[in-house]
């Protein structure tokens, strides 16, 4: 007899086949760094209130105390760039400099250093999520979590097939990369608690698009319905 077990979610109940397992499925923490929601960071320097970035971070860590007690995968991202910014486009860098930074965009100081630069204090993950021994952080010079790293081949390497995807901000980085995903046949979920967005409006408009033709990235879920589903284990 085969065992089936789904977290309850919309618009159908995930995985979509009800394989979801710790050892088929990893927790995706999707850049949850000083820069996009500390103080002093990018994102507070822009001019964007970190609340609403730093909302998804209780919930993160509830649902990330449960991954590990099952011992499902765990894999967290950071964007950024080399010091000398030679994996930074040129119009990349312009157009952080275009809004209420005075100037100051990526790549420039700022008050937790280099902004988005790797190594820099603002870079780093927050202390509250900090990944553990054998967490792979996966560093990316873009909004995606695939497009020049190698996260597809540490999730085929490892076997997984479903992702649980967190993390901020909902409408660019964590959206960008369950796309990336889903186009590569991997069966994601997003959760509304876990992740946040600079916009209130675009947040909500990231799950409404997800929920299109049937879940056409995937599905939608919290994390009270993920961990209720890890109880099995
Ligand atoms: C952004 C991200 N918003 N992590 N990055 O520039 O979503």
């Amino acid at each position: 007899m085969s065992m089936t077990n789904f977290v309850n979610a919309q618009p159908y109940n995930w995985p979509y086949d009800g394989h979801l397992r710790p050892d088929n499925t990893a927790l995706v923490i999707i850049d949850m760094q000083t820069d996009f929601c500390g103080e002093g960071g990018y994102v507070d320097k822009m001019g964007y209130d970190i609340s609403a970035t730093r909302a998804p971070i209780e919930p993160i860590k509830g649902l990330l105390t449960e991954a590990r007690r099952v011992g499902m995968h765990v894999i967290h991202t950071r964007e950024g760039h080399r010091p000398d910014l030679s994996d930074l486009p040129t119009n990349k860098r312009w157009r952080s400099r275009q809004i209420g930074t005075n100037g100051v965009g990526i790549g420039d100081a700022g008050p937790c250093g280099r902004i988005l630069v790797r190594g820099e204090p603002g870079w780093d993950i927050i202390p509250e999520l900090y990944p553990v021994d054998g967490e792979p952080i996966i560093d990316k010079p873009g909004k995606g979590s695939f497009y020049a790293t190698d996260l597809e081949m540490i999730l085929h390497t490892r076997g997984i097939r479903n992702l649980i995807l967190t993390g901020i901000t909902t409408d660019v980085c964590v959206h960008t990369t369950m796309r990336e995903a889903n186009d590569r046949g991997f069966e994601c979920v997003m959760l509304t608690d876990c992740t946040g967005a600079t916009d209130s409006g675009n947040h909500a408009a990231a799950f409404s698009m997800i929920k299109m033709q049937g879940g056409v990235f995937g599905a939608v879920a919290d994390s009270e319905a993920v961990i209720a589903a890890l109880k099995a284990f």
